[in-house]
C-alpha cells in the first residue's frame, strides 16, 4: 500500500508487551537486569537502538523498590525508558500461567485439548489488561504511537479508550490466529474479537492468520462490515473502524550476517564441526515449548538413523533448547520427555566416537548461537504451528557462504515467505521429515546455493525495519482507509470517532 515507506521518526513509540526486554535475575548483591529471551524481544530489540520511546511491560516480579531503581537507572542511560508493570503471585498464576498459557497459547496453536477454560482466568485477564492500559495512559504523549504486542494484551485498547486515549492504537499478534472451528471453543470469543476492534490497526503475521480472524468476525460479530483497501482490510462497525493487515515480522538481517562473518564466530564454528568429528550437523534451536515439535523431530531423526544405517557416524543432531516457562508443570514434563528421548536414541544407536543427538539446554550468547548456525549443514525447524519462527530466518541470515539447507514446517508463518528456498515438511509426518533430512544430506552444493540465495534475499529485503515502518505509519494507513470523498478530513475523523462512550 502507498503509505508503507520508510518514515521512522514520525511518532514517538510507546511499546506495550507482556514482558520487558530485560528480566530480573538474582545477583550476589541483589537483583540485576539481564536480557529477556524469546522471539518478541529478539525482534523488537533492534528498534530500541535507533528511536526514542517508552517500553511498558511486566518485570516478572512483584513490586520491588530495588527493581524500580534498576529500571530507572537503565532508562536514564538509554533512549528507551523501561516502565514496569508488577503482578503478585496470584495474579501471575491466573493471568500469565492461566489465561495466557492455559487458554490462549494452546487454543491459538490449534491444540484445544490442552486448554483449561477456568472462568476466573478471564476476570484476571481483564483486570491486568486494565493495569497495562493505565500504565500506558500515564506515560502516553498526544502524538505517540501506542503499539501493543501479543495475545496476552488483546484487551488493552478497550482499557485505553475508557481512559480517554483513542488515537494511533496499534496491535501486533505474534502467534497464529485460529480458524472459526477452533476459535469458537473460546468462552469469551465475542469479547476478544470486539476488544481487538478497539485498536485502529491490527496486524497479523500472515494472510492465513488474517483470513482466520476475518472468518471469526464474520461468524461472531455479525454487524462488522468488511471491505478491502489495497493489501489491507477495513472493518467497520457502528462508531469504529479498524485496519487489518498481514505484516510478516523480520529480523535485523545485517546484524546476523555481520555477526556470523566475524572471525571469532567462524573459528568457533570450525571448532564445533571438529568436535562433532566432521559429521553432517543437523541443528534445531527452539524455546522449550510443546508447539515447537521437539519430540516429533527427535522421533523423525530416530527413524532416519534406524532406516539409513549408512548415515551412522556421519550425521548428528544438535538440539539447542532455551529454558522457558519453567514454573509451568507442563513445560517441566516436556523437558523430561525430551531428555528421555535423547537418552534413548543415544543409548540405542550411539557408538564410541559417535553421539547421534547432542542436547544443549540453556540460553546461548549471540556469538555462540551464530557459531552453531554457521556450523550446521542443515537447520531442522519443525514447529507444529508457529506465528512466524525467527530461528529459520536467523539461520539463513547467518549462512554467509550461501550454503546449507533449511527444512521448515509448512505450519510456521515463515513458510509463507520462505517456501521457494526451503524444503517444506509436515512436522506430524515422521517418515516425510526423516526423508527430508536424507534429501538435504544429498543436496548438491549448486542447488544449496541457489536456494539459500533466494532465502537470504527475501529475509534481507523483508527485514525488521521494514516491518516497524509499516506500523509507524499507521495513521496514514487509517487516512487511506477513509472513504475517498472524505480523505482530507480523515485524521480528524479518526481522532473524534473513538471517544469514550462511543459504542464499543
Ligand atoms: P517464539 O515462540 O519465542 O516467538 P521464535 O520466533 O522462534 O519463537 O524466536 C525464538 C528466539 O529465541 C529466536 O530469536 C532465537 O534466536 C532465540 N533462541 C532460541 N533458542 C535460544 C538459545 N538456546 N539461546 C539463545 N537464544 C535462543 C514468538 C512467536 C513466533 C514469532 C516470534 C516473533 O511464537 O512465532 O516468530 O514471537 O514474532
Amino acid at each position: 500500500m502507498r503509505g508503507l515507506v520508510m518514515n521512522k521518526a514520525k511518532h514517538r513509540m510507546l511499546i506495550v508487551s507482556n514482558r520487558l526486554p530485560v528480566t530480573i535475575e538474582d545477583g550476589s548483591e541483589g537483583p540485576v537486569l539481564a536480557p529477556s529471551s524469546g522471539g518478541l524481544v529478539t525482534a523488537l530489540r533492534p528498534l530500541l537502538r535507533d528511536c526514542a520511546g517508552v517500553w511498558i511491560g511486566w518485570t516478572g516480579t512483584d513490586r520491588l523498590p530495588q527493581v524500580e531503581r534498576l529500571l530507572d537507572d537503565y532508562s536514564r542511560r538509554s533512549s528507551f525508558a523501561l516502565k514496569p508493570v508488577f503482578m503478585n503471585a496470584e495474579e501471575r498464576a491466573s493471568f500469565y500461567s492461566g489465561f495466557s498459557n492455559e487458554v490462549l497459547w494452546p487454543l491459538f496453536h490449534d491444540l484445544q485439548s490442552r486448554c483449561n477454560f477456568n472462568p476466573g482466568y478471564w476476570d484476571t485477564h481483564i483486570s491486568i489488561n486494565r493495569r497495562f492500559a493505565e500504565k500506558a495512559a500515564a506515560e502516553a504523549q498526544p502524538s505517540d504511537l501506542i503499539w501493543v504486542h501479543d495475545y496476552h494484551l488483546m484487551s488493552v485498547a478497550t482499557g485505553l479508550r475508557k481512559l480517554g486515549i483513542g488515537e494511533r492504537l496499534a496491535y501486533f499478534h505474534h502467534i497464529p490466529f485460529p480458524g472459526p472451528d477452533i476459535f469458537e471453543k473460546l468462552p469469551w470469543r465475542e469479547e476478544i474479537l470486539t476488544a481487538l476492534l478497539d485498536f485502529d490497526v491490527v496486524g497479523f503475521q500472515t494472510l492465513r492468520d488474517r483470513r482466520n480472524f476475518v472468518s471469526c468476525l464474520r461468524q461472531f460479530v455479525k454487524e462488522a462490515e468488511i471491505t478491502s483497501l489495497g493489501d489491507h482490510l477495513i472493518i467497520d462497525e457502528p462508531g469504529r473502524r479498524t485496519v487489518v493487515g498481514a505484516f510478516p515480522i523480520g529480523i535485523d538481517f545485517e546484524e546476523f550476517a555481520m555477526g556470523a562473518s566475524h572471525r571469532d564466530v567462524a573459528e568457533r564454528a570450525e571448532q564445533l564441526a571438529r568436535d562433532l568429528t566432521g559429521n553432517r550437523i543437523v541443528l534445531g534451536v527452539d524455546r522449550l515449548d510443546y508447539t515447537k515439535g521437539i519430540p516429533e523431530r527427535l522421533a523423525a531423526f530416530r527413524l532416519l538413523i534406524e532406516t539409513h544405517p549408512d548415515l551412522h557416524r556421519k550425521i548428528s543432531l544438535v538440539q539447542v533448547v532455551v529454558p522457558s516457562r519453567e514454573d509451568i508443570p507442563e513445560y517441566g514434563e516436556l523437558k523430561a520427555q525430551i531428555q528421555r528421548s535423547v537418552s534413548e536414541i543415544n543409548g540405542h544407536f550411539g557408538e564410541p566416537g559417535w553421539v547421534p543427538v547432542h542436547y544443549i539446554h540453556r540460553s546461548l550468547e549471540r556469538p555462540e548461537l551464530l557459531a552453531y548456525y554457521r556450523a550446521a549443514d542443515i537447520a531442522l525447524i519443525t514447529p507444529l504451528k508457529d506465528g512466524m519462527n525467527l530461528v529459520a530466518k536467523e539461520y539463513c541470515a547467518s549462512r554467509v557462504n550461501n550454503d546449507g539447507v533449511l527444512i521448515l514446517s509448512e505450519f510456521a508463518g515463515a513458510a509463507f515467505q520462505l517456501h521457494r528456498g526451503a524444503i517444506l515438511v509436515n512436522p506430524y509426518h515422521t517418515r516425510a521429515v526423516a526423508e527430508a533430512i536424507r534429501s538435504a544430506t544429498l543436496m548438491p552444493p549448486a542447488e544449496q546455493r541457489s536456494r539459500m540465495r533466494k532465502l537470504r534475499a527475501r529475509i534481507r529485503r523483508e527485514n525488521i525495519y521494514r516491518w516497524r515502518d509499516s506500523f509507524c505509519q499507521c495513521d496514514e494507513i487509517i487516512a487511506e482507509s477513509a472513504p475517498r470523498e472524505a480523505a482530507h478530513v480523515a485524521i480528524e475523523v479518526v481522532a473524534c470517532r473513538k471517544k469514550p462512550g462511543n459504542p464499543a
